[in-house]
């Protein structure tokens, strides 16, 4: 099964920017893939290309619908759809940058995934076993981590940190995700109190409440169920000249850790995404030298092997964020999950605040059988649609 030709359009994406859609036609139909891209992008993260021009805000991608259609499809056309090594590493090329920027990471994820998909319909696999197949892993079910209370810069002045997830952990994962949207809708009643009109909400399809601190957050969910729950500080997003500004006050590296130890002595905590900034290898390896909790590597990782390799030299984190767009294919993706893998660390396949309703991610967190996955709250379309495809897959494994 051969690729035929390869076009694209501009969609919207959750936050009504523009993304690709990206259309793979081969001899036996057509398979598409939606781009996501996120807000509180890592420094390091592989080149997002956009027109900059005035239309659509800057962010308009004709640009890259030109590279996927007159410089990707006469190179892969002819190319069999189960090669997926191969045409990745024939966009690898083409590109011919350390960033991805010369084609972008949003043209080259595109046809990644879609070729991705066209292989599993060849192979005549579900997705997920196919992607099991590429990286010679058993699938498995990952567990879910739901964002509840949204911060950060997916929000318009929430908290400081970015995402409050839960995690309920009983039963099935369909146990775990009704259970979970049980909570989501106790925390809005308690939020909304005595105002039935209010409802904010962030670009996860978390509660934005008007509360100050992280620990009035973590008190509000700690009065209402007993579940396990990893926050996302995204610090960098409050690292300036050299502190961490949070709306309390001024925090530096070693206050910033204390802090930490001082909320998971007293909350559920069960893990930490990026609690400080992006660049501090050596900051990171301080904090898990003093905490047992999943600290895990986001802005700081970026999916990139080489950034990988160095927070393995300083003992940076023992859990990672794979975000396939981060990286831009989908064989190196694999390869940042082989070589977490490799060194014990735990594996949270993650959406992006800006999501279209490709469920690609749940059958690739099935497939490399990850720890955890995350896609925002039991709410909003294009969250949903990948914790109710895990619902499907959970039921066809079972069967
Ligand atoms: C994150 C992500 C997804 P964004 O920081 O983990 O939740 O946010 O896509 O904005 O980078
Ligand atoms: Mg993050």
């Amino acid at each position: 099964m051969k690729i035929k030709n390869i076009r694209a359009r501009e969609i919207l994406d959750s936050r009504g920017n523009p993304t690709l859609r990206v259309y793979l036609d081969t001899e036996n139909g057509e398979f598409v893939a939606g781009v996501p891209s996120g807000a509180s992008t890592g420094e390091h993260e592989a080149v997002e290309l956009r027109d900059g021009e005035e239309r659509l805000m800057g962010k308009g991608v004709l640009k890259a619908i030109e590279i996927i259609e007159n410089k990707i499809a006469p190179e892969l056309k002819g190319l069999k759809v189960y090669d997926q090594k191969k045409i990745d590493q024939k966009l690898l090329n083409l590109d011919g940058t350390d960033n991805k920027s010369e084609l972008g990471a949003n043209s080259i994820l595109g046809v990644s995934i879609a070729v991705c998909k066209a292989g599993a319909f060849y192979s005549g696999m579900p997705l997920y076993e196919y992607i099991g197949e590429l990286s010679e892993t058993d699938p498995a079910l990952p567990r879910p981590l739901f964002n509840v209370i949204n911060g950060g810069s997916h929000t318009g002045g929430g908290v400081d940190f970015q995402e409050f997830m839960i995690s309920p952990q009983k039963g099935s994962f369909k146990d775990n995700y009704f259970r979970a949207t049980e909570i989501y809708h106790q925390l809005g009643e308690s939020l909304r109190g005595k105002n039935p009109a209010w409802k904010n909400i962030g670009d996860e399809g978390g509660y934005v409440p008007e509360l100050e601190t992280p620990e009035e957050v973590l008190s509000i969910i700690k009065d209402l169920a007993e579940v396990d729950i990893v926050l996302d500080v995204a610090a960098t997003e409050f690292f300036e000249d050299g502190s961490y500004k949070m709306k309390t006050g001024e925090k530096d590296k070693k206050e910033m850790i204390d802090y930490y130890k001082k909320l998971t002595d007293k909350f559920s905590i069960i893990g930490i995404e990026d609690p400080l900034e992006e660049n501090d290898f050596e900051g990171w390896g301080e904090l898990m030298s003093e905490t047992d909790k999943i600290i895990i590597g986001d802005d700081l990782l970026v999916t990139n092997p080489q950034r990988i390799k160095t927070a393995l030299k300083n003992n940076s984190c023992n859990g990672m964020i794979l975000k396939v767009n981060q990286i831009g294919t989908i064989t190196e993706s694999l390869e940042a999950a082989k070589l977490a893998k490799e060194n014990n660390w735990k594996i949270v396949v993650s959406h992006r605040s800006g999501e279209t309703t490709d469920t690609f991610i749940s059958d690739f967190a099935v497939g490399i059988a990850s720890e955890f996955i995350k896609s925002g709250a039991p709410a909003r379309g294009e969250r949903v649609a990948k914790y109710n495809r895990l619902l499907e897959i959970e039921e066809e494994l079972n069967l």
